[in-house]
């Protein structure tokens, strides 16, 4: 019998591409302190907290203020991000999720979503996917942000599962290093050449079966 008991996705990146509406939200807040930011740029910003996103856009454009000023600029940038979630659907989900988690389902396999997003909740009832988990951990339900293990461990914890029973589903550097901290099996969503510490890596969920990941270990 499989160890695989649960499988634990991220939000931005594996099941929705989310990535796009940061970089135009990101930016723009740039575009207004004077100075342009890449989509190179933007990778860096992948899987990180919302502070921290702006503290690496500032160092990029070389800006230095207080926290009280920073406070204001993430506000505003989540403000113009907001405006574009608001207008997501179904149509946004990525390729091969809903499939592979009704073949997981079918397996038994407990379902749960870890994201650093402060907007999960949102986003998923926009998609329509807010009962697809059995537990939701996002950004709001953690003190510290990834790559610490803690928002894997928490959704581990409430599926009542051990952390070698459970896969993460990850497209970003600091989420596959939460994750391997956690002591769960990696599966990188994305590219090889950025996600070397995946113990797989796949191009996107309509890339594996519930049943290939089931045989792996
Ligand atoms: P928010 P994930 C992450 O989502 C994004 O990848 C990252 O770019 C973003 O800064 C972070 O959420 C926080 O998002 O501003 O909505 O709270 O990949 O962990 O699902
Ligand atoms: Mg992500």
């Amino acid at each position: 019998m499989s160890k695989v008991k649960g499988c634990i996705f991220d939000l931005d990146g594996v099941i929705v591409d989310t990535a796009k509406y940061h970089y135009l939200a990101w930016k723009r807040l740039a575009g207004e302190l004077g100075f342009y930011f890449s989509k190179e740029d933007n990778e860096r910003l992948k899987g990180v907290s919302r502070m921290r996103s702006l503290d690496i856009l500032l160092e990029i454009g070389d800006i230095q203020i207080d926290y009280k000023s920073k406070l204001k600029l993430a506000e505003k940038k989540n403000n113009w991000y907001r405006e574009y979630i608001l207008e997501m659907d179904s149509s946004e989900i990525l390729d091969g999720v809903i499939d592979f988690i009704s073949q997981l389902r079918e397996n038994n396999v407990k379902i749960a979503l870890g994201s650093a997003s402060k907007n999960t909740e949102t986003i998923l009832e926009k998609v329509g996917m807010t009962n697809c988990f059995e537990v939701i951990i996002d950004g709001n339900k953690v003190v510290k942000a990834k790559p610490d293990p803690e928002v894997f461990l928490k959704a581990a914890s409430l599926l009542n599962l051990r952390p070698q029973n459970c896969v993460v589903f990850e497209d970003a550097l600091a989420g596959i290093k939460a994750a391997k901290m956690a002591g769960m099996y990696t599966v990188g969503v994305g590219s090889k050449d950025i996600l070397k510490d995946a113990d797989i890596v796949i191009p996107g969920l309509h890339a594996i079966l519930a049943n290939e990941l089931l045989s792996l270990f």
